[in-house]
């Protein structure tokens, strides 16, 4: 018997009939009406502060939030990726980013294996060789150091290590710079390269299965632009190494399998920075740092596997989206780093998010009836503010938003950081107050505004509030705080897609569009449209083949 849909559970029932109480209630009054609502309504945890107070929650609320959770046996759920359970149950996978970064001695099974030895081992191999090309002692083709690096992958082989390297950017030194190119877009590569010598810089060829199109196609156009200038293909060897789980490939490829760093199928390519997928990241700021990253993501894997529901960090923040998706329509959901290293981070957690919960059946295969997954998107303050804050604070939709930020900054220039900061904290405060109409009418009048003109600028000057946001506050983006920020968020992932009954580790939506560029490829190459496209993309691609041609 097929498990009952979610939104047929008395306990989501009773949050629809809870919304309709609370939907027309105003954040200023429940603060009001509870001095300690701040104060009850916050956790530390891994050195990330939470204060999740200005949502439109009452701890009624949290209550029948947690009562969802336990129908869905959230709980359980948790211990089962733990346990090394095959809960990717399409892929009939085990789900173990967690044991990528599992710093105590406690022994994770999969199939009766503990896969611990052999993560150690590839994170000493990765520690010797970050030792060696930091140190000057790994040497290229030409006996020169190395000084930059070039991570070629894309998906879950880029945006984890990218956002990682920018957001530690105050670790690393100019010694050795390090460089991603994703895109199969050629101006990506030649842009990348354009002012890089040969004889000095590093490819890593980050991709699980080593067939991805794009990050083929760039390394062999990397490894052309090398032995054009090197002029010898024994030079490959000391220019290139692989981060894959296919060693075969890898070997094809021309890359010597001693120079490859492993990983395994149970580690999903969007929550993979924790493997060797990392490896840009330990070279740009040295093994010791990127150790500190895993043990700020262990330290939240704990809070998350051990906490009381009440007090989970990942799992309050997952049940507060749960709560705006499916109870108060909110269709998006807005990240704000008032950090500028952390500006790829609306990025990853957009494919860390969309990827994993923007399914439409359940684990089961059966059509849900609520919405999954948001929209996630951002930008780091203060640039938002000047561009699309307008819509969160006076527009028609909903726009939960996280804002996270540091007490001290890594660049203390002058009062940049206090202002920076006021504008956080403004953000959130306008957000949840909002100001009346009588409020924007009494401020004008006493200006010295003249009446009628006061009267019809209120409307307009009126903010309704009740916007919701949780704040963040760290006291300085460390790697330890950042490894705890970003599984943080794999596990607020984790937990909606428990909720909403969907296999957040699977990614069947971006197969149909790679098996359909296959076909279209073979016909721009020669030049022929015969397969059976729509009238549009039969008429496009004509018209793209012929103007090539000219
Ligand atoms: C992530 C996805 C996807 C993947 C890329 C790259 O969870 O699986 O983004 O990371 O498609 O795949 P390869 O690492 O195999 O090249």
């Amino acid at each position: 018997m097929s498990p009952v849909l979610v939104n047929q559970t008395p306990q989501w029932q009773a949050l629809q009939q809870h919304w309709e109480t609370l939907r027309a209630r105003r954040m200023r009054d429940l603060f009001d009406a509870d001095p300690k609502r701040a104060a009850t309504m916050s956790l530390t945890v891994a050195g990330l502060h939470l204060d999740y107070s200005k949502n439109l929650i009452t701890q009624e609320t949290l209550d029948r939030l947690v009562d969802l959770a336990e129908a869905v046996d959230l709980k359980g759920w948790i211990g089962r990726m733990f346990e090394g359970e095959p809960i990717n149950n399409t892929e009939d996978r085990a789900v173990l980013h967690i044991a990528l970064r599992n710093r105590s001695k406690r022994p994770i099974q999969v199939d009766g294996e503990d896969v611990m030895p052999a993560i150690n081992g590839v994170l000493a191999r990765m520690e010797t060789f970050v030792g060696r090309v930091r140190s000057g002692d790994w040497r290229g083709h030409t006996g020169s150091r190395i000084t930059d690096v070039v991570n070629i992958g894309i998906g879950g082989s880029n945006l984890g290590p990218k956002m990682v390297c920018a957001a530690l950017a105050p670790y690393q030194n100019d010694s050795l710079r390090v460089h991603f190119v994703s895109n199969v877009d050629g101006t990506h590569l030649v842009e990348t390269l354009r002012g890089l010598n040969p004889a000095t810089t590093l490819f890593i060829v980050a991709s699980k299965t080593f067939t991805t199109q794009e990050t083929m196609t760039n390394a062999g156009s990397a490894r052309d632009w090398l032995l054009t200038a090197l002029g010898d293909s024994s030079a490959v060897a000391r220019h290139f190494v692989a981060v894959s789980t296919n060693a075969e490939k890898v070997a094809a490829f021309g890359i010597d399998t001693a120079n490859m760093f492993g990983f395994w199928d149970w580690v999903g390519g969007r929550y993979s920075l924790w493997s060797a997928i990392g490896l840009p990241i330990a070279l740009a700021v040295g093994f010791d740092r990127f150790a500190e990253l895993l043990e700020g993501a262990h330290a939240m894997d704990e809070h998350f596997r051990t906490a009381d529901l009440r007090e989970n960090m990942p799992a309050l923040l997952g049940l507060l989206g749960v709560w705006y998706a499916n109870f108060a329509g909110a269709r998006t959901h807005a990240v704000l780093p008032y950090d500028q290293s952390l500006r790829y981070l609306p990025a990853y957690l957009q494919q860390g998010d969309m990827e994993s919960n923007g399914k439409g059946v359940t684990r089961e295969g059966a059509a849900v009836e609520y919405t999954t997954g948001p929209v996630v998107w951002g930008e780091p303050g203060t640039d938002g503010q000047h561009a699309f804050y307008q819509l969160i604070h006076q527009g028609t939709q909903l726009i939960p938003a996280d804002f996270i930020g540091a007490v001290h900054s890594h660049n203390e220039l002058g009062d940049h950081h206090p202002k920076f900061m006021a504008n956080f904290f403004a953000q959130t405060e306008a957000l949840m107050r909002g100001r009346t109409y009588d409020e924007a009418l009494t401020e004008m009048v006493s200006a010295g505004m003249d009446e009628e003109q006061a009267r019809f600028l209120a409307h307009h000057r009126t903010f309704p509030g009740n916007r919701p946001t949780n704040s963040l506050l760290m006291d300085r983006l460390t790697p330890h705080t950042l490894g705890a920020l970003i599984a943080l968020y794999e596990h607020r992932i984790f937990t909606q897609g428990i909720v909403w009954g969907v296999n957040s580790f699977d990614q069947w939506g971006v197969e149909l569009g790679k098996q359909l560029a296959n076909v279209i490829l073979a016909e721009i190459q020669s030049g022929a449209v015969t397969a059976d496209h729509d009238p549009s993309t039969t008429a496009l691609l004509k018209r793209f083949i012929r103007q090539r041609k000219v």
